[in-house]
């Protein structure tokens, strides 16, 4: 079966109720086309300067991450009501915790954990189907931890490698395995994307087309008390960060606390990078109190 596509005027909730009950769907439209040149001008020069994955990344696939260093457009991907709509919905459920005599609830936060581009060339196999949550050991069943997405920087289709998607397998439990028969390949033209859970059998496609190259985005978001699967910590500057709009930056990790990880005590009270940041650029010299 393949997935639902909805286009871009599409409720926050209608593409929701469709992601939870096939595991993923497909937004036509997913950026106005201003976004999607502009990404596109940025992107395509860098993917034919990487090298071949090889392994389970591709013998015929170039993949190259920490996607901001090339583009700061690409916060409209980050940004987009539909993904965010999605990571509100499956990933910030509420547990009840006790405070004192108090029962509240604890509500996740999440972060973007990846961000990396994704090109298929002619002559790739299929990528084994695989749960990208199994990264972080989640069990099936299981919490809902990934919300990912994925952006046709080009068309997609069945032969040049659109990603293969089991609609439906967030739901199977972990004894089950997929086979390349249950997947179909995402089929959606430049400026779309697929949204999916992170539980849902997927994998790149096998492109068997004579010279079309499949190119893609892919970001995820992840329960922000998990580890970020991208270690963009180590590779983004000051001016990189600065340039991003606040909400892409809250997300990478530079702003508050989420939900009370990666914060740092600051003359006794909870700060995030952003404090430092900012800080930092007030007064240069100044180091974090030991
Ligand atoms: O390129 C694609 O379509 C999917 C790649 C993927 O699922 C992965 O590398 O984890
Ligand atoms: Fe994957």
């Amino acid at each position: 079966m393949s997935l639902t596509a909805l286009h871009v005027t599409a409720s926050v909730e209608e593409v929701n109720a469709v992601i939870e009950r096939d595991g993923g769907v497909v937004i036509e439209g997913y950026v106005p086309d201003d976004a999607l040149n502009a990404i596109r001008d940025d992107m395509m020069p860098v993917y034919e300067t990487v090298d071949w994955g090889g392994d389970f990344l591709g013998d015929r696939t170039r993949r190259f991450g920490c996607l901001f260093q090339y583009s700061t457009a690409l916060s409209a991907l980050v940004e987009q009501p539909h993904f965010l709509g999605a990571a509100e919905h499956f990933l910030r459920t509420p547990s009840k915790v006790w405070h004192g005599e108090h029962l509240v609830d604890q509500v996740p936060d999440y972060h973007l954990s990846l961000t990396q581009a994704i090109a298929i060339h002619p002559g790739q196999g299929h990528q084994p189907l695989h749960r990208d949550d199994v990264l972080l050991f989640n069990p099936h069943p299981g919490p809902q931890v990934r919300v990912q997405m994925m952006f046709a920087l080009t068309d997609f289709t069945a032969e040049n490698g659109g990603t293969n998607v089991v609609a439906g397998s967030h739901r199977w439990d972990s004894g089950r395995g997929p086979r390349i028969e249950e997947a179909v390949p995402t089929e959606m033209k430049a400026g779309s994307a697929l949204i999916w859970l992170g539980g849902v059998y997927h994998g790149g496609g096998l492109n068997t087309s004579e010279n079309d190259v499949r190119h893609g985005i892919t970001m995820a978001f992840d329960r922000a008390h998990l580890n970020w699967e991208e270690n963009h910590f180590v590779v983004y500057d000051r001016e990189t960060v600065e340039a991003l709009p606040p909400l892409t930056r809250r997300l990478l990790g530079y702003e508050e606390p989420l939900g009370y990880w990666g914060y740092v005590l600051v003359d006794g009270k909870i700060k995030g990078v952003g404090d430092l940041l900012a800080r930092d650029r007030a007064a240069p010299n100044l180091s974090v109190p030991s």
